[in-house]
């Protein structure tokens, strides 16, 4: 019911089919909660002293922004005290954050990339918080959890979700029974339910990619693009737009809200790849899928991987399940 707010939502997500359990409610609402912040701070900009890169790098050998560090230090405030749950992983932490003795421990495992598109804060571009929530394996219970525990295949997300901080600030998550989005209403610093159950509209002439990086591409990829870049004279026999906006999470949106497809494919000339397994492709494969959609990493479904690593990097091409049927096929 649109304007619902996401605690009524997610308690009758509770009650119904999904029988969410009380504990993952918890830790969504808490989520939520962390991203008002965060986005409040990204809304800030140079009043709010938090543009601009700090003089060190990530695990993933990338500058980290001040917003990175700081929207991280706010997921882990907020999350380790709740008891709902056993650690998280962050794109901006070499390893898992267990949650400290003295706070009682969950059974839920959360991953984040607390700003995506973090290269886009300076100049004022959509930035977005994605997270993914696994659960911890039965026999976790009476051990400290490990980082092998995070390194499940996407399919045993039980939610997936992300924030995107742009021009109206958007939570759209899933517990596995369909894409709902959630408008913030900053007057009383709701998030209320503004669309959902999402599905991916077919068909729609749009694609997503990083030309720059043609080089990388297999020659299933260079077809799939310039049969679309020749649009009507071309096998498509219709006129494609090119989308790309350097944040997965507002192409992804774009995705979810009027079809198309995004790739960011392996790089066929080292086998490397861009984005990571565990926090971005994985919870935006949940989503594209619960909306109808398809996500590959060339060859294989994105939820069927199970990983080596926490932050493992895969290539991905997600969106209109027909398009990205075009490119398995040809892959
Ligand atoms: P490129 C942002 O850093 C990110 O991980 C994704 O959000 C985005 O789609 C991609 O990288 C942009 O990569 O190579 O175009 O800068």
């Amino acid at each position: 019911m649109q304007g619902m707010s996401l605690a009524r939502f997610l308690i009758e997500q509770q009650r119904g089919a999904a029988a969410l359990p009380a504990e993952l409610r918890l830790l969504i609402e808490t989520v939520a909660r962390a991203c008002k912040t965060i986005g409040h701070a990204v809304s800030k900009g140079a009043l709010g002293e938090v543009l601009g890169s700090l003089d060190k790098e990530n695990v993933q050998g990338e500058v980290q922004k001040k917003l990175d560090v700081i929207a991280n230090e706010l997921l882990l405030d907020a999350n380790e005290w709740g008891g709902h749950l056993a650690a998280m992983a962050s794109e901006e932490m070499a390893t898992i954050h267990r949650i400290p003795h003295r706070y009682p421990k969950g059974e839920c495992l959360l991953l984040f990339d607390p700003i995506d598109g973090s290269s886009n804060i300076d100049v004022c571009l959509s930035v977005g918080t994605i997270f993914s929530v696994l659960k911890a394996p039965a026999d976790a219970a009476g051990r400290e959890i490990a980082e092998e525990d995070f390194l499940q295949a996407g399919s045993n997300q039980v939610a997936a979700g992300y924030a995107i901080y742009g021009p109206q600030p958007l939570l759209v998550l899933s517990v596995g029974s369909g894409v709902y989005e959630f408008t913030l209403d900053r007057e009383i610093g709701s998030w209320r339910l503004t669309d959902g159950p999402i599905r991916i509209p077919a068909g729609t002439p749009e694609f997503a990619i990083n030309m720059a990086r043609r080089r990388q591409w297999s020659d299933a990829v260079v077809r799939f693009v310039d049969d679309r870049v020749a649009g009507e004279t071309g096998p498509c026999g219709r006129e494609f737009t090119m989308r790309w906006t350097g944040s997965m999470v507002a192409d992804v949106h774009r995705i979810l809200k009027r079809g198309g497809t995004f790739c960011y494919p392996t790089d066929v000339r080292t086998g490397g790849a861009r984005l990571r397994l565990t926090y971005e492709a994985n919870p935006m494969s949940y989503l594209i899928e619960q909306a109808g959609g398809a996500s590959i990493d060339g060859a294989r479904r994105i939820l069927d991987i199970v990983p080596t690593g926490l932050h493992q990097r895969v290539g991905l091409m997600l969106g209109d399940a027909d398009e990205i049927a075009m490119l398995r096929e040809t892959a």
